[in-house]
């Protein structure tokens, strides 16, 4: 499923999510969580795939992301979510209708860990 039209995400603020900033091997964990959350939800984000300790590591990738690691949502509004936890959530209270973390109560734990 493509993102549809923007509509009033977390804290009331219109963005929508344009780039999802990963690990270009697709190994390190955390932007795995992330993609593996999205696959399970059937949300598409158009990806950027970066090389680890390095591209992560430039002055311009950490306009985005000061302390300069990965996964990073990039919004059309110009800001960025870093943080795996935070950008599942902000998808999560966009599109709590998709099965997901909520299709299962007593999984639901353990997958906000
Ligand atoms: N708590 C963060 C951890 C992020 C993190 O440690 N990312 C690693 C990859 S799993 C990274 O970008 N490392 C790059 C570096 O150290 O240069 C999250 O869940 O997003």
């Amino acid at each position: 499923m493509a993102l549809q039209a923007p509509r009033a995400g977390p804290a009331g603020i219109l963005a929508r999510a344009v780039k999802l900033y990963v690990d270009r091997g697709g190994t390190a964990p955390s932007p795995r969580r992330v993609r593996m959350y999205l696959a399970e939800k059937g949300i598409t984000v158009p990806h950027e795939p970066l090389e680890l300790h390095r591209e992560n590591r430039t002055r311009e990738f950490r306009r985005r992301n000061p302390i300069g690691i990965l996964p990073v949502l990039e919004l059309d509004a110009g800001s960025c979510i870093s943080e795996s936890l935070a950008i599942c959530r902000y998808f999560e209270e966009l599109h709590p209708e998709l099965a997901g973390w909520h299709a299962s109560m007593a999984a639901r734990p353990s997958a906000k860990a």
